[in-house]
């Protein structure tokens, strides 16, 4: 029978838990037209017989999957196996207040195709999280947001507690890997209007966590993986062509200057000339090859130069004190000490020019 709204919870011995969370559910949701789908990587300790049994009493259901183990995969069998308009999806340990879901579904009705129950806004936040749990979450949203510039519309796209309107995901392709099955959702769906609404990340009841140090691997390789889908690592190679392009620039017109121009005393000035032309070049070629598509109509060339030629100078400070370091102060062999300042000043063009030049 369609429902309206299906909640999505992937299950891993998660018995201790499933009573509670059932329960809240309920009394959260009812009289509302919902079902509850779980999705079991074939627990040992009898959470799907559970869930079975309380399925006498409310609106649950319970697919066993016995070939496949992972959370991602998880809740997209159970997004694909459920019909409501609206999905939820959250975890089963409680960490996940039921109570929240309400908050999510009055967010959609005034419009959201999306929301995110979110650590990260005001009035959000978590309990009992060790400092180096926090910078590792922190961290891993800051490279989305820097990677993947369509998650930058919200602030927390790692969370596993959110809602979405089936129509709006379409026939999206989803091949996540590892535990991040929002930021697939994100950027493979076509959603207009994302919300959030904040949470409080609750410490674990019962059962035990499967957050493992392999999951962060997972999460990188996932990242690559939608970086490539996407284009964005397609735009990061060209940015690297049009820097590699700009280094013969350099180094032409300088020899130009100095060779051709009488400028053989003023080599500091031809630097400065050949430096300048460069950036100009890398600006017109970034322009109109690698961020084409993020030109707005409208919006000022000259700013954007403007920006651009401050953070390449930027860059090439930094460039100039990595070498500086690296080889006077810490005795490393010069090509090396030029090369990782390259690499750096690199990835700080490339950073800040896609966060505030080409936004
Ligand atoms: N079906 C399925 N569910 C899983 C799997 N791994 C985790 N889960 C479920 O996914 C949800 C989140 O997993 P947790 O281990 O709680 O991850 P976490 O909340 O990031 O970590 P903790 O704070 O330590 O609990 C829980 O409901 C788990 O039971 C899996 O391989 N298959
Ligand atoms: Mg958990």
């Amino acid at each position: 029978m369609n429902k309206s709204i299906s909640i999505v919870i992937p299950t891993y011995n998660e018995r201790e838990n499933i009573a509670a969370l059932v329960e809240r559910i309920h009394s959260a949701l009812a009289p509302r037209d919902y079902e509850v789908v779980f999705v079991d990587d074939n627990s040992k300790d009898g959470t799907a017989e559970l869930i079975n049994s309380l399925s006498r009493k409310y609106p649950l259901r319970v697919i066993v999957r016995k070939e496949e183990r992972g959370l991602a995969t998880a809740v997209i069998h159970g997004i694909e196996h459920s019909d409501g308009q609206t999905v939820v999806v959250m975890d089963a340990d409680l960490q996940h207040p039921p109570e929240v879901i309400t908050d999510l579904l009055s967010a959609m009705e005034s419009g959201a195709d999306i929301v995110i129950a979110s650590r990260y806004v005001k009035g959000g936040g978590m309990k009992e999280w060790g400092l180096v749990r926090k910078i590792i979450s922190k961290g891993a949203i800051i490279l989305a947001h820097l990677l993947l510039p369509a998650t930058r519309s919200v602030k927390d796209p790692m969370a596993g507690f959110f809602a979405f309107r089936r129509e709006a995901l379409g026939k999206a392709h989803l091949t996540p890997r590892g535990y991040k099955i929002l930021l697939e959702i994100m950027i493979e769906g076509k959603f207009k209007n994302a919300a959030e609404v904040p949470f409080i990340f609750e410490s674990r009841r019962g059962g035990e966590s499967k957050l493992n140090a392999k999951q962060q691997i997972e999460y990188l390789k996932h990242l690559f993986s939608l970086m490539q889908r996407t284009g964005e690592l397609w735009r990061f190679i060209k940015f690297c062509m049009v820097g590699a392009s700009g280094v013969g620039v350099n180094i032409g017109i300088f020899a130009l200057l100095t060779r051709l121009g009488g400028m053989g005393d003023k080599d500091f000035l031809a630097l400065a000339i050949a430096i300048e032309a460069s950036i100009i070049t890398n600006f017109i070629l970034n322009e109109y090859f690698t961020f084409r598509d993020r030109r707005k109509p409208g919006s000022n060339f000259l700013v954007r130069l403007l920006k651009f030629n401050v953070i390449c100078a930027a860059g090439a400070a930094i460039q100039a004190g990595i070498y500086a370091g690296l080889y006077h102060g810490l005795g490393l062999y010069d090509l090396v000490a030029d090369l990782i300042g390259i690499i750096i000043a690199t990835l700080w063009n490339y950073v800040l020019n896609t966060l505030l030049t080409w936004k």
